[in-house]
C-alpha cells in the first residue's frame, strides 16, 4: 500500500518545493532559496497558509510590488548562476499580471523562476470572484492566460492531484540547461485550499545537479574542422559561458588556440576584463578591438549566446561573407542561427572537447597580435572617457569611472536599461564571472533596484552596486524599503539627467524633435525637480546627493562603510554617452516625414541597411 499523507494542494506543493535540494561546492543547500509574497485573497488562505507552515524551511519574503519581488526572485538566480532559484506568489487579478512583465524578462533571459499566481475558482460557483475578467465566449480564460506566452512551463491547477505532474514538470524547466525559464503554475484559488492523499514518496529529498550534454560526434568534428580551417577566428561569449561555469574552460582554449574572445552583455565578465585576448563588449555596444575583428572574422564561434540584435550590430556587424559561425549552445534553437554549425552541449564540456579536437593548432600569431593591439588602443580611449573630470554635468562614462576607481572590479556591478547598459558594456573593467550582472535580455527599466535585492540574497558578502537613471529609479524603486527591512544592503548610483536621456539621443539620431523624452521637453504646468536623495531616504535608505565626479568617489568610499542600502545620487549631461567603439542599429526610421531631419536619417539608415546579410 503506497503510504499517504493528507495535504491542501498549496501545502503539497510547499512541501515538495522545500525538499528539492542541490550540491554547490560539496555544501547541500536548498534548491529554493525562498518564495516571494504578496497576499490577496486569490492566496492568502490557501498558499499563505502553507508557506507558514512551512516559514522556517521555506522562508518567505514580503515585497511591496509583485513585479518586483519578481525581480528580486530572477536577480537571484542570475546570481547564482541558475543553480538555485525562488518562487513569486500572487493573488488573483491585478497581483498576477503585475508579474507578466518580470516573466517576461525571465523568458527572455532564459532564467528560472517559479511563479505561482493564484487564479479564479475552478468551481466557478462564485464567479466572477472579485478580479476575475469575464470572457463572453470561454469559460476557461483568466487574466493568468496572459503567462502563457511568456512561460517556458504553464499550468492551470484544476484539481489538487495535478501537482503531482505539474511540479515534475517543473522541476524539469527550470534545472534544464537548454530549455531554463520561467514556469507558472496558475493555482485555482478554491484548490489551493482543498485536500488531497498525496503519496509521502512525493515529498522524499532530492537533488539537483547541472545537466551537462557532451557533444554529438560529427558536429564535434565539422566544428574543430571548421576552426582548423580558420584564419581569422573569434570567440563570442554569451550568457552560457557563465550559467555553465565554462570559464577556466573558455580561458585554456583561447589561450592554447590564441583566438580572441568578445562578450555579449550577458556574457561579459566571462573572462575577466584584464585578460589579454578579451577584447571586451561586440556589438552595437562594443569596442572598437573586438568590433574589428567581427567585421572580419571567418570564423566565429558563438557561445552560449542568442545572438541579438545588440551582438550582431542588426546582423550588419560580420562583414565577411565567407564566414562560418559555430554555435556552441545547449538549446539548438541558438545553435542553428544564421546558418551556423550547430555544436549542442553544454559549453564547459563543448569548449573541453574542441580544445582537445584542436590539439596545438594556433591562430595565426598576426591575427592574435593584431588583436592586443587593439585591446591596447581600446583601453586608451576608454581610460580618456572615463577619468576624473570637473565638469558641472558629468558623462555617464565619468560616473561609471568614479564607480569602477572606488568600488574595484571586485563588486558586482548591475544594471537593466537607459544609456548605462552600453556605457558599462563599453567601458566597466569586470573581475570575476558574474560580477558583472546585465538585464539586456529585455533590458527592463525597474529591474535594477528589486533584481539587485535578489543578487544580493544570493550573495551576501559581496558588494552589489546598481547603477541606473532617474527614468528607471521612479518607475520601480519600492524595493530599496525592502532591502531596509531585510538588512540587506545595496548601493545604488543614480545618475540624473532629468529625463529618458538615451531615447531622446535615439530621438536625434532617427531625425525626431526632441519630445516628450527629457521631463523639457515633455508638456508640462511645472518642470519637476526630484529630491531622489530625499525619497530615498524616505524609504529608509542612508542617501546623498554629489554634486562633482570627486565627491561621488568619496561617498562611495562611505558607502562600502555603511551597512544599510545607500543611495547616492549626481547630476549628469543627457547628451554625451561615448562615441569611441559602437555598431550602428536597426531602428526603424520613417520613410516619409515632414521634417527634413528625418528625411537625412532615413537616407543614412538605407545605407546603412545595406549592409545587413540577407540569408546567412
Ligand atoms: C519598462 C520599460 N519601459 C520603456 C523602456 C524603453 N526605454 C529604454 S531606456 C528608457 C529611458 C530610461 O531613462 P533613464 O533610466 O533615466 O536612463 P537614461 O536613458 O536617462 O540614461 C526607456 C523609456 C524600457 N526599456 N523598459
Ligand atoms: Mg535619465
Amino acid at each position: 500500500m503506497t503510504k499517504t499523507v493528507r495535504l491542501t494542494m498549496a501545502q503539497a506543493l510547499t512541501r515538495f518545493l522545500a525538499a528539492q535540494m542541490t550540491v554547490i561546492d560539496g555544501e547541500k543547500l536548498p534548491i529554493f532559496g525562498g518564495v516571494w509574497a504578496i497576499f490577496g485573497h486569490g492566496n492568502v488562505a490557501g498558499i499563505g497558509e502553507a508557506l507558514y507552515q512551512l516559514r522556517g524551511e521555506l522562508p518567505t519574503f514580503r515585497a511591496h510590488n509583485e513585479q518586483a519581488m519578481t525581480h528580486a526572485a530572477i536577480g537571484y538566480a542570475k546570481a547564482h548562476f541558475r543553480r538555485r532559484f525562488m518562487a513569486a506568489t500572487s493573488s488573483i487579478g491585478p497581483g498576477a499580471v503585475n508579474m507578466v512583465t518580470a516573466a517576461a524578462l525571465a523568458h527572455v533571459n532564459r532564467l528560472p523562476v517559479l511563479l505561482l499566481p493564484g487564479d479564479v475558482f475552478a468551481n466557478r460557483l462564485p464567479d466572477p470572484v472579485l478580479q476575475q475578467a469575464e470572457d463572453f465566449a470561454d469559460g476557461t480564460v483568466s487574466v493568468n492566460d496572459c503567462f502563457r506566452p511568456v512561460s517556458r512551463y504553464f499550468d492551470r491547477i484544476t484539481r489538487p492531484e495535478q501537482i503531482i505532474p505539474a511540479l515534475a514538470r517543473t522541476m524539469q524547466v527550470l534545472t534544464d540547461p537548454a530549455e531554463c525559464g520561467p514556469v507558472t503554475l496558475s493555482l485555482c484559488q478554491d484548490v489551493q485550499a482543498e485536500a488531497y492523499d498525496y503519496p509521502e514518496r512525493f515529498f522524499e529529498e532530492r537533488i539537483w545537479q547541472v545537466r551537462r550534454p557532451r557533444p554529438d560526434r560529427t558536429e564535434l568534428n565539422d566544428a574543430v574542422a571548421a576552426l582548423k580551417a580558420a584564419r581569422k577566428p573569434l570567440v563570442i561569449t554569451g550568457g552560457g559561458v557563465l550559467y555553465s561555469g565554462a570559464s577556466a574552460e573558455l580561458a585554456r582554449f583561447v589561450e592554447a588556440a590564441g583566438i580572441p574572445v568578445c562578450e555579449t552583455q550577458g556574457g561579459k565578465s566571462s573572462l575577466a576584463d584584464s585578460h589579454p585576448l578579451n577584447m571586451a563588449a561586440v556589438g552595437v555596444t562594443g569596442t572598437t578591438a573586438a568590433n574589428r575583428l567581427a567585421e572580419e572574422a571567418d570564423v566565429v564561434l558563438a557561445v552560449g549566446t542568442r545572438l541579438q540584435d545588440f551582438t550582431t550590430g542588426s546582423w550588419a556587424l560580420f562583414q565577411n561573407s565567407a564566414k562560418t559561425i559555430i554555435g556552441l549552445n545547449a538549446q539548438p534553437f541558438d545553435a542553428g542561427k544564421h546558418r551556423a554549425l550547430p555544436l549542442v552541449a553544454d559549453a564547459a564540456e563543448g569548449l573541453a572537447e574542441l580544445a582537445a579536437g584542436l590539439k596545438g593548432w594556433k591562430a595565426p600569431a598576426s591575427w592574435t597580435e593584431n588583436a592586443t593591439r587593439g585591446k591596447n588602443e581600446w583601453q586608451a580611449a576608454a581610460a580618456r572617457v572615463t577619468a576624473p573630470t570637473n565638469a558641472a554635468y558629468p558623462s555617464d562614462a565619468q560616473a561609471i569611472g568614479a564607480v569602477q576607481r572606488a568600488m574595484g572590479s571586485g563588486v558586482t556591478v548591475l544594471h537593466a536599461a537607459g544609456g548605462l547598459p552600453g556605457e558599462l558594456h563599453k567601458l566597466w573593467q569586470a573581475g570575476a564571472p558574474g560580477s558583472y550582472h546585465a538585464e539586456y535580455g529585455f533590458s527592463t527599466m525597474g529591474y535594477e533596484i528589486a533584481g539587485a535585492l535578489g543578487a544580493k540574497m544570493a550573495r551576501p558578502d559581496q558588494e552589489v552596486v546598481v547603477m541606473l537613471g532617474d527614468g528607471s529609479y521612479l518607475m520601480l524603486n519600492s524595493e530599496i524599503a525592502t532591502s531596509v527591512m531585510l538588512g540587506l544592503k545595496l548601493t545604488i548610483v543614480l545618475l540624473d539627467n532629468r529625463g529618458y536621456g538615451c531615447i531622446n539621443r535615439l530621438q536625434m539620431a532617427t531625425g525626431g524633435a526632441n519630445f516628450n523624452n527629457l521631463l523639457k521637453d515633455a508638456r508640462h504646468e511645472t518642470l519637476p525637480d526630484i529630491d531622489f536623495a530625499a525619497h530615498a531616504a524616505s524609504l529608509g535608505a542612508i542617501s546623498q546627493k554629489v554634486s562633482s565626479i570627486a565627491d561621488l568617489e568619496s561617498a562611495l568610499a562611505t558607502a562600502k562603510t555603511n551597512s544599510r542600502t545607500t543611495v547616492i545620487v549626481i547630476d549628469t549631461d543627457p547628451l554625451v554617452s561615448t562615441e569611441a567603439g559602437g555598431h550602428w542599429w536597426d531602428v526603424a526610421v520613417p520613410e516619409v516625414s515632414a521634417r527634413k531631419e528625418v528625411n537625412a536619417a532615413r537616407k543614412g539608415y538605407e545605407e546603412k541597411r545595406r549592409l545587413q546579410r540577407v540569408g546567412d
